[in-house]
């Protein structure tokens, strides 16, 4: 199990703003898989949080093999599921895996879904979600409109990010309903004075319609997909070399997406 990265780009510039790490796993093959078929495996909370350690130490190996070669990574989102939180101490336990790395807090963002507010152990999330904040870790809010908190814990958490769930960016273009819902995302995270990501962009109609409802961040396949730490590298020089105008980096890594539309 590794964790690989996905560039989180600024729609409007086409750099690059940050990574979010995205378990993937070799099988025996050698052939790189996704989390899904081995959802099981997080059903057993001794596994699931095996795993999570070992994506949380390798990404800060990671973050600390870019600093050592003077590469500008920016930051790195790491998903944080519930059942994480429930074991007390999270908080502590990162700051100090990144003190001891020397990986200032800064590098690292935290996305969670509505579903950590609620339910048993809810009240260490609030915790938790301060201590990270107060050192300067940014709080994203995952798969938003997809789960069942209230609109409340916007206000009552440290929540600086939203991110719009790839099923509502899927279809925006062609279903007026999905593009409402994108619309009134993007309207209430500026409102609140929160940066607004879109995921799972895949086409440069939805790129340029969210830049047009005033999304400003988006990640997504049009971009580029999960790669492997020592990727990354390049990944980045190809969007310093690409910021010459709107979606230029989307063109350049998509070629055939050239020929129509732009
Ligand atoms: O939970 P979260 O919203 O972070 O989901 C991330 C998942 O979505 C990852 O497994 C990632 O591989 C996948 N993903 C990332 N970009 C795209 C995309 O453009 N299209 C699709 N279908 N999936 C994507
Ligand atoms: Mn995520």
């Amino acid at each position: 199990i590794s964790p690989f990265y996905q560039p989180e780009i600024d729609l409007n510039t086409n750099e690059i703003v940050g990574f979010e790490a995205l378990l993937r796993w070799r099988d025996r093959d050698g052939a790189v898989q996704s989390p899904e078929r081995i959802a099981a495996a997080f059903d057993d909370p001794e596994v699931a949080t095996a795993i999570s350690d070992r994506m949380l130490e390798r990404s800060i190996t990671d973050m600390r093999g870019w600093l050592d070669k003077g590469i500008a990574f920016k930051s790195v989102a790491f998903n944080v599921s519930a059942a994480e939180f429930r074991r007390g101490g999270f908080a502590e336990g990162v700051l100090e895996q990144l003190d001891n790395a020397g990986v200032p807090s800064s590098c690292l963002q935290i996305e969670v879904t509505e579903t950590v507010f609620l339910g048993q152990g809810a009240e260490y999330v609030l915790t938790a979600l301060k201590i990270l904040n107060s050192e300067g870790v940014k709080i994203a809010l995952d798969d938003f409109g997809t789960g069942y908190a209230s609109l409340r814990h916007l206000k009552d958490f440290p929540v600086e990010i939203i991110k719009i769930d790839q099923s509502f960016v899927r279809n925006m273009v062609v279903d007026p309903g999905d593009e409402a819902i994108v619309r009134a995302v993007i309207n209430l995270g500026q409102s609140l004075g929160m940066k607004v990501v879109a995921e799972g962009i895949e086409s440069i109609e939805q790129a340029r319609r969210l830049l047009e409802l005033g999304c400003d961040f988006g990640q997504g396949y049009l971009f580029s997909k999960a790669v492997p730490a020592d990727k990354v590298p390049d990944l980045l020089s190809s969007s310093a070399a690409g910021t010459t105008g709107r979606l230029s980096l989307a063109r350049q890594w998509r070629p055939r997406l050239m020929t129509s539309n732009v």
